[in-house]
């Protein structure tokens, strides 16, 4: 009831931290998109196939700080068994996903206070593009509680056996047609896009990629890389296809791993790749997600803190000026000088600045070697209060009992996706 919402609050209100005023309303007004990109992990990022190939050398360029893009390179997933929706979830809650199921399946009526209505009171249109049923991982239901006004599937795109593949669209179609969508768009606009083509088990039509097939004896693990590749390709597209309609000036775009693509069951061969044994350290390290965020006048480059799917909603709400304090968030500002480098997995593990913690067991980072586990004891507390306190707002749909200043709740009635309302 209001009494467990009070807890939360202030919890939430008592970790919070301050903005940095270097980025502090950057990008006030702008445009944002965020881009979701299916599950690529960031050992792909500067890896060079042995003929000296680079996997991704477009996303590697933004690595670098190409294109006013700040690029974290200790930045972890925190999804459960939700996947690709649970990263959403996180993305525009700063709520973490559930420890069994996907939150969007059997959370979609809760009372949310999600990005898209956040900025619909800032005079923000909303627009999510997926090049596949909408009514997959229940989006359909689950984003009108985030207050999305429109929604782009699969009905809206060319959806030829040229232009498919498993999940749907191929990501240089998916994100071509969907130009012509944005540009009708009010600005300042909210939206993002859902990627697809670089999907477990990740085989390619042989038209689509003449990039060479990896050779470390297992079939998932060598088509990753041509399927990463063709997805590098397709955000460079789309990119330039935002250069020329004058779009990429005026808007943020946050582009992020989703989730892991190789499972465990791939670590023999993930051994030849990375060229080390895989440890249970090292595949806590190896969660790791590129995340980018392109701010149109700021200066690029690479960013070491460490953080998770929790903490983007804080720092792209004080890039566009908006102070997140009074919402009810379990993470923190990434560019904050107060920012939390703790990141909880859904399972209780974490991996902090210092430590990585799985299964009980503290591993020291320099090293990756065993450490006395009173060492996270600080670290462990907080991860298992913020998923306890996290699991009381979403069970108990608590975000009913509490409205940030200036707030307008989701009219559900409101929203429809049907095609035959444009
Ligand atoms: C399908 C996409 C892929 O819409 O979300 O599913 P996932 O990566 O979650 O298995
Ligand atoms: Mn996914």
């Amino acid at each position: 009831d209001s009494s467990d919402v009070n807890d939360v609050v202030n919890y939430t209100k008592a970790n919070f931290a301050e903005p940095n005023k270097v980025y502090f309303g950057k990008a006030k007004g702008m445009n944002v998109m965020y881009i979701s990109l299916e599950s690529f992990q960031s050992f792909a990022i500067n890896y060079k196939m042995p003929n000296g190939q680079e996997v991704t050398p477009f996303l590697n360029s933004l690595a670098r700080g190409n294109d006013s893009t700040v690029y974290f390179s200790n930045f972890f997933h925190q999804t459960g068994q939700g996947k690709t929706s649970d990263a959403e979830f996180m993305m525009e809650n700063s709520l973490y996903p559930l420890p069994q199921g996907s939150v969007f399946t059997t959370k979609a009526r809760n009372t949310y206070e999600a990005m898209p209505q956040i900025l619909k009171q800032k005079g923000y249109e909303s627009a999510a593009f997926h090049g596949n049923t909408k009514s997959f991982w229940n989006r359909d239901e689950m984003y009108k509680s985030l207050g999305y006004d429109r929604f782009f599937d699969s009905k809206y795109y060319n959806m030829s056996p040229e232009n498919t593949k498993n999940y749907g669209m191929k990501d240089k179609p998916f994100l071509k047609e969907s130009i012509s969508y944005i540009k009708n768009l009010h600005q300042p606009f909210y939206s993002k896009y859902i990627l697809l083509s670089n999907h477990f088990p990740f085989g390619m039509d042989k038209e689509d990629t003449d990039f060479p097939e990896g050779d470390f004896g297992d079939s998932v693990v060598n088509k990753y890389f041509q399927s990463a590749n063709y997805m590098d390709q397709a955000i460079e597209q789309f990119f330039n296809d935002l250069k020329k309609d004058g779009l990429f000036d005026k808007t943020v775009i946050v582009l992020y791993g989703d989730h892991y693509g190789i499972s465990e069951n791939h670590n023999p061969a993930m051994e030849k790749v990375l060229g080390k044994k895989i440890t249970p350290f090292e595949n806590a390290q190896l969660q790791r997600v590129p995340l980018f965020i392109h701010v149109p006048n700021i200066k690029g480059g690479e960013n070491k803190t460490y953080g998770g799917d929790v903490d983007v909603r804080p720092t792209v709400m004080h890039l566009l000026g908006i102070n997140s304090k009074d919402y009810v968030q379990f993470g923190s500002d990434l560019f904050s000088k107060e920012h939390h480098q703790i990141v909880p997995f859904r399972n209780g593990d974490f991996v902090t600045d210092k430590y990585t913690s799985v299964g009980g067991t503290l591993y020291d980072n320099a090293t990756g070697t065993k450490v006395d586990k009173s060492l996270g004891k600080d670290a462990d507390a907080i991860v298992k209060k913020q998923l306890e306190l996290s699991d009381k707002v979403v069970y108990g749909d608590l975000l009913r009992f509490y409205k940030p200043k200036g707030f307008k709740n989701v009219n559900r009635e409101a929203i429809n996706y049907a095609i035959d309302q444009e």
